[in-house]
Parts: C-alpha cells; structure tokens; sequence
C-alpha cells in the first residue's frame, strides 16, 4: 500500500505543532549533537558556540529540514515518490562529510522531537509516517550524493 491519506494528515498536523514552537529546533539539534557529538563541526552555523543555543538562524534550518520532509509526504501520497527540488543538496552534502549513518541519526532525531512535540496526539501511526516520509526524502538525497 502506498502512502496513505491518514498517513499525509498525521504528517500534516504534528507538523503544524513543531512550526509553533522554535524551541523544538533547538531540541532537534541536542539530539543530533548527543548521538553524533562530531557533527556539531560540520554545521556553519552551531561550530563556534559552546552550547546548542536557540537563533534565528537554527531554527530557519531546521525548520527546512521538517518542511522537506512534510513535503515529502504530500509527493508520497500524490505521486508514490520523492523529487528533490533543489539540485545542489547532493553537492552540499557531500562536502560537508555527510556520510550513510548520519541519516539514521538525524532520522532518530526527528522522530524523537516529533514525539516531544505532538505530545498526548503521537502514536506509533504517527510516527511512521513520519519515518517512512523521510526514508523516501533520504533516498533522494543519497542518489543525489552518488
Ligand atoms: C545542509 C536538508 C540530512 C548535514 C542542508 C541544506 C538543506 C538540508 C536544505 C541546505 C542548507 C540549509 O538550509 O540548512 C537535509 C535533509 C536531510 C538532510 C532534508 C535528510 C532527509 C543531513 C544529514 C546530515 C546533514 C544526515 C549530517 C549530520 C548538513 C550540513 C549542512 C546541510 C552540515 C550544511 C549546513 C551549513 O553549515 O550551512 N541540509 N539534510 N544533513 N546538511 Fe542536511
Ligand atoms: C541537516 N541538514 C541541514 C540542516 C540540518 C539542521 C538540523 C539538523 C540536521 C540538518
């Protein structure tokens, strides 16, 4: 079965939640840093402060992040794939190191602050919908880096 409905409208509504509060980036960050402490080097905008601090400019990052993912989900379910817009993202990624197993940490992440942040509404339905909107978005991204 592809990529349900129900599915797009679970994305849809915890996605509203995270873009209502900014401190779920900065949760989203923390997390990333604590499974992947040597990431923090790799980011131009978190490798001179000592601490995961809040800034517009976190957030903005983060909140693309969520957003391409959500967007993801709408191709999933319009379409059954995912194209990525932006053509430089491979390039990007491949600069920065980006290697495989980032993705699972980044991937853990988000659905660690997507469960913080749709509170007593996640359920496990939620979450893979979530998890299997990123997985098509990875994919895209890593064909894009070979
Ligand atoms: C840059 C999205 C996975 C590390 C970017 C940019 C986008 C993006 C849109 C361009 C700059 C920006 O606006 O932030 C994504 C998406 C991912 C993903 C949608 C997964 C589906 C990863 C992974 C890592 C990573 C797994 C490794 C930890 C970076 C870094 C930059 C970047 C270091 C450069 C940021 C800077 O210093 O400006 N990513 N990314 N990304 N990404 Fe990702
Ligand atoms: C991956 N790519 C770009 C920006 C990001 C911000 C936070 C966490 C992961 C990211």
């Amino acid at each position: 079965m592809g990529f349900t409905e129900k599915q797009e409208a679970l994305v849809n509504s915890s996605w509203e939640l995270f873009k209502q509060n900014p401190s779920y980036s900065v949760l989203f960050y923390t997390i990333i840093l604590k499974k992947a402490p040597a990431a923090k080097g790799m980011f131009s905008f978190l490798k001179d402060s000592a601490e995961v601090v809040d800034s517009p400019k976190l957030q903005a990052h983060a909140e693309k992040v969520f957003g391409m993912v959500h967007d993801s989900a709408i191709q999933l379910r319009a379409s059954g794939e995912v194209v990525v817009g932006d053509a430089t993202l491979g390039a990007i990624h491949i600069q920065k190191g980006v290697v495989d197993p980032h993705f699972v940490v980044v991937k853990e992440a988000l659905l660690e602050t997507i469960k913080e942040a749709s509170g007593e509404k996640w359920s496990e339905e939620l979450s893979t919908a979530w998890e299997v909107a990123y997985e098509g978005l990875a994919s895209a991204i890593k064909k894009a880096m070979n």
